[in-house]
């Protein structure tokens, strides 16, 4: 099956299925105070204790006409996903689109020129030079051995190799490390701004949803407004808040927060951290005692280290991962605001340069806009419109295939 058809396959619902489309948004923007009072009616949190003991008595035995298979599920949860990648990356995917769609009408054959102006795209669009490099030195390769003489043909393959320079990297670091048993804690770091506590909420409301306890540490003792911020993610989502006074000292808060999660025993503490500039030494200091204190008091912890940055900086970002990487062991990165830049090729340079996956996407600015990143999923919002245009494409020119395998 050719790439396009199978991403295709899994993220466009078919025709019969579009009564089931647009599905319902999980839940509506944080500014929307209308929206806030209606949802506060329908969905009072649960509170933890109680949604623990629910899950642990859940009953089965009911009939399960009504009940779409876990196949059926898993097929409208890829659209879902596909959907939101799809919205998400619009800005990016007109870029990327229209560049590229320009450039195989420019060049028709497959040439030197036509390599150089690919790359020339593909750096304006944040991949990364050295990343680009590779990218296009493997088409080069493919063109070659495929025989692809003209450029129309090398679409599939460019997308394809997207996704194959990004997966070449280890598979497993791609998953949270969440304990089965015990208390997990992952503690979000980055510089001032970037999205660190908006994610931190978007996170306890994913892992409320999958039947988790969650608990949130209020470590950005710094920034006037911080614990009142982060207080208003933990009440939305109906998670308890540790915190201390503005001012005091954030090893203190992780250290009680660290003893409340294990008293209660809670799933997943959050830690929340002052935004730091990567260039403060004694900011940076701080950031090693507080996950001294936190490894004390639960040996390997914390069991993330998410660096948040912001996708709208572009290469930026890559100079502040460099920089926390030195001082912390950065276990994944949360790129947030993919949805507000057209340069959506920040991810592939992160991935490729800096050797930490990319854990979650920041698509919006709804609770359920933090989307696992997935290689597959990025490339179908990065070119959704071609691909979805494919078979209709290839059915009109089913005598002109070029794949050696075909017929
Ligand atoms: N569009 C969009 N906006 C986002 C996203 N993530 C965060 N934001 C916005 O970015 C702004 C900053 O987010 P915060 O969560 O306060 O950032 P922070 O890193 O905690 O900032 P400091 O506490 O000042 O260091 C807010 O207006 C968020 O709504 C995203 O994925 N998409
Ligand atoms: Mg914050």
């Amino acid at each position: 099956m050719s790439f396009f058809k199978r991403l295709k396959d899994r993220f466009v619902p078919p025709e019969e299925n579009d009564d089931l489309l647009p599905l319902e948004p999980l839940d509506d923007n944080i500014n929307d105070k209308s929206a806030e009072t209606e949802r506060t009616v329908i969905s009072q949190p649960v509170p933890q204790e109680q949604l623990k003991k629910k899950t642990d008595d859940w009953d089965f035995s009911f009939d399960d006409d009504d009940l779409m298979s876990i196949e059926e599920f898993e097929e409208l949860e890829a659209q879902q996903i596909g959907a939101k990648f799809r919205q998400g990356l619009e800005k990016s995917r007109e870029n990327f689109q229209n560049k590229l769609n320009d450039l195989l009408a420019h060049y028709r054959t497959v040439d030197e020129d036509f390599f150089e102006a690919l790359e020339e795209m593909l750096i304006q669009a944040d991949v990364g030079f050295n990343t680009v490099m590779e990218l296009v030195e493997s088409l080069r390769f493919e063109a070659k051995r495929q025989n692809i003489t003209e450029t129309k043909d090398l679409r599939e393959v460019i997308v394809e190799k997207i996704v194959e320079i990004y997966e070449q990297e280890d598979d497993e670091l791609q998953t949270m490390n969440i304990q089965e048993e015990g208390l997990t804690v992952i503690l979000m770091v980055g510089v001032n701004g970037v999205g660190k506590t908006t994610t931190i909420g978007k996170l306890a409301h994913r892992y409320r949803q999958q039947g988790k306890t969650v608990m949130l540490a209020a470590g950005d003792t710094f920034r006037a407004g911080a614990i009142e911020q982060l207080q208003v993610w933990g009440d939305r989502v109906g998670v308890e808040v540790v915190k201390q006074n503005e001012g005091s000292d954030p090893a203190a808060v992780m250290f009680d927060a660290v003893n409340a999660a294990k008293a209660k025993k809670v799933d997943i503490l959050i830690c929340d951290t002052a935004g730091r500039l990567q260039n403060k030494a004694n900011l940076m200091n701080e950031l090693q005692k507080v996950k001294k204190v936190i490894s004390k008091s639960v040996p390997g912890a914390p069991h993330e280290v998410l660096l948040a940055l912001d996708a709208t900086t572009g290469q930026n970002a890559l100079v502040q991962a460099k920089a926390f990487k030195e001082v912390t062991d950065v276990t994944g990165i949360v790129l947030t605001k993919l949805d507000g830049t057209a340069k959506g090729g920040i991810v592939l340079a992160i991935r490729n340069e800096l050797h930490i996956p990319v854990k979650f996407v920041g698509l919006g600015e709804k609770l359920d806009d933090l989307q696992p990143f997935d290689a597959e999923s990025y490339v179908y919002g990065l070119f959704a419109d071609m691909i979805e245009a494919s078979g209709v494409e290839s059915e009109e020119e089913t005598t002109e295939t070029t794949d050696p395998d075909a017929g």
